[in-house]
């Protein structure tokens, strides 16, 4: 029942329907100084802090088949994040969790990708007594890291030569975070070498992720996934209990580069897309050069997690949306 192809079927059916609907949020809704607007009409001030020098913290939970998945873990690391930075979320935590709520109900969007973005606000970060913090809410159709029909034979990717990851003594990457100028190299440098995604090592040697994706090597039955230097990924949590559920065990450490080689099964894994398989490392083919069996179980229990009450809950829609 939720074989990749099962899964892309009933997201695709659902997606006609949205692509039918007249409701002025169909293509997204924006939550702005307390405002909704249509997603394409939603403005930022251009002195906020978060525009001018990223000062920012921001999260992104996702909707699936009409149910939010995993929004308090979600909201725990943004909050998380925010104490990190020293940044205060404007609205109260239920507050927030129900306009996320409305804005998703109101817009009929079914699988939706949903942005929390909070700011500095107006004033430089010196100006700590005089700061408001912004917040910024958006809800869009669901957003692909790799399309349906390239997760079916899987995506192909680089480990990056001119860039590395920023490290964790600069902006430390389990606050996500918008500093994304070493991620867009990687997606550079993998254009520029025929690939699509950037696997970026830390420069000692281990490999840490991508713009904006964990990654998981598995390798006799066992996966490993880095512990440092990398955002603390809610879908890499998943996938980790999934696997555990299916009795393979994850060690978080340290990854060396030369591991990916030699790797049976390579996945890279985000809200924004799920589980994703990487068939093709620098040219060669990961393993047999599929999507192998384990990526395959592991893709399958990931989308079966979208119904489980304990992870997700529904969204009550109007019938007008
Ligand atoms: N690492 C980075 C740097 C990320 O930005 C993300 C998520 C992840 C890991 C995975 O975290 P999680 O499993 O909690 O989603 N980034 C998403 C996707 C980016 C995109 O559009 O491709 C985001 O920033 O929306």
């Amino acid at each position: 029942m939720y074989s990749m192809e099962e899964v892309f079927a009933g997201y695709n059916r659902r997606q006609a329907t949205l692509k039918a609907s007249s409701n002025r949020y169909a293509e997204g809704v924006a939550w702005v100084a307390g405002e909704l607007v249509p997603l394409d009409e939603a403005r930022i001030p251009i002195l906020d802090q978060g525009f001018l020098r990223s000062d920012l913290t921001y999260d992104v939970p996702s909707v699936w088949d009409g149910r939010f998945f995993r929004l308090d873990d979600h909201l725990d690391r943004l909050q998380a994040s925010c104490e990190k930075m020293r940044l205060r979320i404007p609205l109260d935590r239920n507050t927030l969790r129900q306009t996320l709520i409305d804005m998703v109900a109101k817009s009929g969007i079914r699988d939706a990708y949903v942005e929390l973005i909070v700011t500095r606000g107006l004033k430089f970060v010196r100006e700590y007594q005089s700061y408001e913090n912004n917040l910024y809410l958006m809800v869009m159709p669901y957003v692909w890291a790799m399309p349906p029909q390239v997760q079916l034979t899987g995506g192909s990717a680089v480990v990056t030569r001119t860039v590395r990851r920023t490290p964790p003594g600069a902006m430390d990457p389990t606050v996500k975070n918008l500093q994304w100028g070493d991620f867009v190299r990687g997606w550079i440098e993998a254009m520029d070498r025929g690939a699509v995604y950037a696997l970026l090592p830390d420069g000692d040697g281990n490999i840490t992720e991508g713009g904006g994706y964990n990654i998981v090597v598995i390798k006799d039955g066992v996966l490993r996934t880095p512990s440092r230097g990398v955002l603390e990924g809610v879908t890499r949590k998943t996938v980790i209990e999934v696997a555990a559920k299916l009795g393979l065990e994850t060690l978080l450490d340290f990854v060396p580069v030369d591991d990916l080689y030699t790797a049976d099964e390579l996945l890279i894994c985000t809200t924004a897309g799920g589980v994703m398989p990487l068939t093709e490392l620098d040219g060669r083919p990961v393993g047999g050069g599929q999507v192998g069996p384990l990526t395959r179980r592991i893709w399958e229990g990931y989308w079966k997690a979208h119904y489980d009450p304990k992870h997700s809950f529904e969204i009550d829609y109007p019938a007008s949306a």
